[in-house]
């Protein structure tokens, strides 16, 4: 087998430098290569580096095009892919390449490390074996995040830690591959360009001024991050506000604040103004999927109607079963 590791950045090869950590271009194949000498890794790596290597949190759909773009160039001549990536966004790369490619059937595998390969107790080289290790298999045919020895479907994490070594987490568990039943084919590329997708975060004891602002901005959508199922103080200002939002054009959605969320706004009557306000409920999403299937959605879809009835369809595994 054949895998290709496309390196992007993050901490894994980054170096201390007079403004803090950052990548080193050009030094950590060789690392990379001596550790799978050393291990026997039966089979044959590719390396790509892309120019300038990033800290994640510079990440910009131009990056997810990007990958996108390779990984569909060089589908035939490689049977997995890797990706290594700062963990910053990495659950967001993660999330949007779930839904950007379209009809592929290889693994797509992204991870990267707390701790660069350089320092003693590095996570770096055990997560890039457990990747390439899974980018070889021949079951999985998803976008994957591997990271502390486990194996997450890429529309299912989120960054759970800065300093520990389990930086992800899948709030609803583990579930490998999307249940679509009319797999596209051939492979292609959804690829994206920046959406005006705003949040707002609910606290208690806050005017809703903020919110108000944020409408005055005319998102394209607006995420309100509710309380628990999704519920939200209901006044006539919020019902008032979400009316304008709607008129003006802009597409509401609910998504709770939640870890282990599952939007839904017929359990309570708290729920009501956001309910008639005809907001859409992200259910068991994590932001992170919500805001990669969004940048897909918006790309194929303009009208309300539609990005709406799309957003509650699966796209990919990004709307597991509800852990009781
Ligand atoms: N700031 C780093 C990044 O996301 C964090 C990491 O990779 N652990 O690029």
């Amino acid at each position: 087998m054949t895998i290709l590791i496309i390196y992007t950045g993050g901490t894994i090869g980054m170096v201390p430098s007079d403004g803090g950590w950052r990548p080193q271009p050009g030094y950590l194949e060789g690392r990379i290569r001596e550790h799978l000498r050393q291990m026997d890794f039966p089979h044959k790596v590719h390396w790509r580096e892309y120019d300038p290597l990033i800290d994640s949190s510079q990440l910009r759909c131009e990056h997810w095009n990007e990958l996108g773009r390779d990984i569909i160039e060089y589908y035939d001549d490689y049977d997995g892919f890797v990706v290594l990536h700062g963990t910053d966004t990495m659950a967001y790369t993660s999330s949007a390449l779930a839904f950007m490619l379209r009809g592929t059937r290889k693994p797509v595998v992204l991870t990267g490390s707390q701790i660069p390969v350089w320092e003693e107790h590095t996570d770096g080289l055990d997560n890039v074996m457990l990747a390439l290790e899974t980018a070889a298999r021949d079951d999985l045919q998803d976008v994957y995040l591997t990271f502390d020895s486990k194996l997450y479907h890429g529309a299912h994490v989120t960054k759970i830690n800065t300093d520990r070594l389990k930086a992800f987490a899948a709030p609803h568990g583990v579930q490998l591959q999307a249940d679509l039943e009319a797999p596209e084919s051939p492979p292609r590329l959804i690829p994206v360009t920046e959406a005006a997708i705003e949040v707002y975060h609910y606290l208690p004891g806050t005017p809703l001024a903020g919110l108000k602002a944020l409408i005055e901005t005319r998102p394209r959508v607006l995420i309100l991050l509710t309380y628990g199922s999704g519920n939200a103080p209901d006044t006539q200002e919020l019902r008032d506000l979400l009316g304008y939002a709607a008129d003006q054009g802009t597409l509401l959605i609910n998504r709770s604040q939640c870890y282990r969320a599952n939007v839904d706004m017929d359990r309570y009557e708290a729920a009501a103004a956001l309910r008639e306000g005809g907001l859409i409920g992200a259910g068991t999403m994590t932001l992170e999927a919500l805001v990669g299937k969004l940048h897909v959605l918006l790309t194929l879809f303009d009208d309300n109607i539609d990005l709406a009835q799309q957003t509650l369809l699966p796209w990919s595994a990004e709307l597991p079963k509800p852990k009781m």
